[in-house]
């Protein structure tokens, strides 16, 4: 069973996103400017769209913590969306608030639209649009948030940068290469990378494939929505054994590395070396220039729905990805470890 487990909720344009953290050892030190400080990472960057000008993401903890440390219990976070106001009918669970404003019926390829509608037999795409929205990241941020703050405790940190936006690969060229399709009305992907430091040795485990930290690593990091590529450590395609592996040194008496082209990840489990995790973020759906695409009500071919979008969101998916990565890393302590509160951890960990 895993430790460190959690479940949000919530609609883009509804009343809020939640999340309720289960297995959060007692003692853990919460600091909610951290969290709000991750959440306004993950609200930056160039090229995200309007939507960031509405809302000033601040996470509400609503169980779980006291006096600024956590209790054990039930971890409950909140972050409210301001533009509910403008969406309150639209949104409205009440049957009697029906109305077909802002739905719409012509997919978006690429989208989660098509096979969403297929699956829960929605004629109104805004009944997928609305959780398939990468709004709900900023609520995952914030569990991380709170996974980091666990990691931190026991001296293990995290960071991501974006690597590549479409085809520039240096940082001077980031913003041009955004405004060059903005301009044209398209959107652009591009690469990010998460490291983190001071990992101990033998998180997961090569005894079954289920086990493996780097599968579960990917799994959290390919689930963000455009994730469609997920590399850990150096690719090793056309790389040979003697470039690629990382030969073994002794320093002062201490086992290390010459290299980490395995990104800190040998048979499954982690080699002490830093975590190094790279994502690549396809270009989003939502475009200003429309695609071609087909309506589902009339069958018709028709131009793809276009609502106010980003441009780019790799910025903030590189941050997603920092905090999808401390949930795995604090699940793998957990279950190495054990320990009901951080006291207790830290001796076992030390
Ligand atoms: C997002 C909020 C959304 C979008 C974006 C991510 O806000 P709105 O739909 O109100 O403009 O900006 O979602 C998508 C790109 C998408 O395809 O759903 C956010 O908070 O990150």
């Amino acid at each position: 069973m895993e430790k460190f487990r959690f479940l949000t909720s919530g609609e883009s344009h509804g009343k809020c996103l939640t999340a309720i953290i289960e297995g959060l050892p007692a003692g853990v030190i919460i600091d909610t400017d951290f969290i709000n400080s991750e959440l306004k990472r993950r609200q930056q960057g160039y090229g995200r769209g309007d939507r960031m000008k509405i809302e000033s993401d601040t996470v509400e903890i609503t169980s779980g913590v006291r006096f600024g440390k956590s209790l054990g219990s039930p971890v409950c976070l909140v972050i409210k969306n301001k533009d509910f106001e403008n969406w309150q009918k639209i949104m409205s669970v009440a049957p009697e608030d029906y109305t077909d404003e802002k739905s719409f019926s012509v997919f978006r390829p690429g989208h989660a639209d098509y096979p969403g509608a297929v699956k829960y037999g929605q004629k109104d795409l805004r009944n997928i649009l609305e959780r398939s929205s990468a709004r709900k990241t900023a609520i995952e941020v914030a569990v991380g948030a709170v996974a980091q703050l666990f990691l931190k405790q026991l001296g293990i940190t995290g960071s991501s940068e974006v690597t590549q936006i479409g085809s520039a690969c240096c940082p001077e060229k980031f913003h041009e290469e955004i405004d060059m399709n903005k301009e044209k009305g398209d959107t652009v992907g591009g690469k990010f990378i998460v490291i983190y430091k001071n990992v101990p040795v033998g998180l997961g485990s090569h005894v079954h494939w289920d086990r493996g930290i780097d599968g579960r690593l990917a799994q959290a990091i390919m689930s963000i929505p455009a994730v469609k590529v997920v590399e850990i450590g150096t690719n090793p395609l056309g790389l040979c054994g003697s470039e690629y592996h990382d030969e073994f040194d002794i320093i002062d008496d201490k086992v290390c590395r010459k290299t980490n082209h395995a990104g800190g990840i040998e048979g499954g489990m982690t080699n002490g070396e830093d975590v190094i995790i790279s994502g690549v973020m396809k270009p989003i759906p939502t475009m200003l220039k429309p695609l071609d695409s087909v309506d589902i009500n009339t069958k018709q071919k028709a131009q793809a729905h276009y609502e106010r979008s980003d441009v780019c969101a790799v910025e903030s998916c590189a941050v997603v990805a920092q905090a999808r990565t401390a949930c795995i890393l604090a699940n793998e302590i957990l279950l190495k470890y054990g320990a009901d509160n951080m006291e207790e951890l830290t001796q076992r960990f030390s």
